[in-house]
């Protein structure tokens, strides 16, 4: 029989690249949509997914909801996807954030506990938990030091996946993932912010963009292969936790020159910290400026995952790297523009 799949928030861009990798798998693949006056499915509408996936109208701030939607779908296994994901926001909407991202995690494991706690559970945890990183690399075992609602609302959804499966023998995974980027990756990211205003610069309708800070160090990698490694965890014999990363760390920095490289831009930088800006060696024009309201309260220096965990237990291993992923993401932005 065909096996069920749930993912809430199929919207994003992990959702996507689930669904369609579920679809290929041969699941049904249910999703979860929060009502909006006018929802958005472009990226299931890129993926060309709209056809095959079930899509269910779903909140995660509302249990009853939930219940209904798992009653009705049956899912074999609930992917949670859905959160307040963006760092930046949690520190203006603490409270938000706590209801979606930490709550929201309690209120889908309930559902489970009542509706069939046979349903195998996903939890998308994050790499933002190890915040001010108690040691590099970071594995399943380091002590997380989250530095934004965002990160503590993560901590709360993992450590409660972990309470229920120690409670209630839910088969819970929670997968510790670094950050992971690709071309539908939401545009106040970083990485799509970069690749998105190169593509408008090199095309003459933008002239230069703001950033925040440039030397932050993330551990980036290709969305479209972490949610393989989220298929993985939940395949396996026991329920247990594991890290996906690259282990590679980049700057922000590192990641605009790459992205101005592809369209053949060399930028070379100019004055110190806030009042840094980065010009195009061949034309002295300004393309990159510093603007400290980009910064963040608390900031994240570095991150760098060790994913030797998976790459034993699930045979997961990461395939793009740093400049490859650079390079897919600024061909589709120039692409997107022509
Ligand atoms: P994303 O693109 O921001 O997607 C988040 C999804 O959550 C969207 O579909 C959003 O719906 C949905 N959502 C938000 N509030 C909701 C609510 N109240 N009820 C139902 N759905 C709601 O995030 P992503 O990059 O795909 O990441 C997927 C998950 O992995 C998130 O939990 C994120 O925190 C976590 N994570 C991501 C990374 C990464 O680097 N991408 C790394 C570690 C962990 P709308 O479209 O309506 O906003
Ligand atoms: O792209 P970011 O906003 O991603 P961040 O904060 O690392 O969070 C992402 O990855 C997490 C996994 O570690 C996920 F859990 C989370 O949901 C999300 O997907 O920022 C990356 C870095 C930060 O250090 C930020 O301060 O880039 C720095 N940055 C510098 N200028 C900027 C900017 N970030 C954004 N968004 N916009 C800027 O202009």
């Amino acid at each position: 029989m065909k096996k069920k799949a749930f993912i809430t928030g199929i919207t994003g861009q992990d959702g996507a690249y689930l669904a369609k990798f579920l679809l290929e798998k041969g699941y049904t693949v249910y999703g979860g949509y929060r009502r909006t006056s006018s929802p958005n499915f472009w990226r299931l509408e890129e993926f060309d997914l709209m056809k095959d996936v079930e899509l269910m109208e779903v909140d995660i701030l509302d249990t009853g909801n939930l219940i209904r939607t798992f009653s009705k779908s049956e899912p074999d296994e609930v992917y949670n996807l859905a959160a307040q994901s963006f760092v930046a926001v949690s520190f203006e909407k603490p409270v938000l954030t706590g209801e979606i991202t930490a709550i929201g995690a309690t209120r889908v494991l309930e559902a489970i506990r009542i509706v069939n706690p046979k349903i195998k559970f996903y939890q998308a945890s994050s790499s933002e938990m190890f915040g001010k990183a108690q040691e590099m690399p970071q594995t399943e075992k380091t002590p997380f030091y989250p530095r934004s609602p965002y990160a503590v609302s993560k901590l709360y959804g993992h450590w409660l996946t972990i309470n229920y499966r120690e409670s209630f023998n839910i088969f819970g995974c929670s997968g510790i993932l670094f950050n992971h980027e690709s071309p539908i990756r939401g545009i106040e990211f970083v990485t799509r912010k970069i690749t998105d205003s190169v593509a408008r610069i090199r095309k003459g309708t933008q002239e230069y963009f703001e950033i925040g800070n440039i030397d932050a160090k993330r551990d980036w990698g290709y969305a479209k292969e972490f949610v393989e490694g989220m298929w993985l965890m939940l395949q396996q014999q026991n329920p247990e936790d594991y890290v996906l990363a690259t282990n590679e760390a980049h700057s922000v920095r590192e990641f605009i020159e790459h992205a101005f490289g592809h369209v053949g831009v060399t930028i070379q930088w100019k004055g110190k910290g806030p009042e840094e800006y980065g010009v195009d060696a061949a034309t002295s024009k300004t393309r990159v400026k510093v603007n400290p309201k980009f910064f963040r309260p608390t900031e994240v220096e570095v991150l760098l995952g060790n994913y030797e965990k998976a790459t034993r237990e699930l045979g997961w291993k990461p395939r793009v790297k740093f400049k490859e992923l650079v390079e897919i993401m600024q061909q589709r932005d120039i692409e997107r523009l022509s």
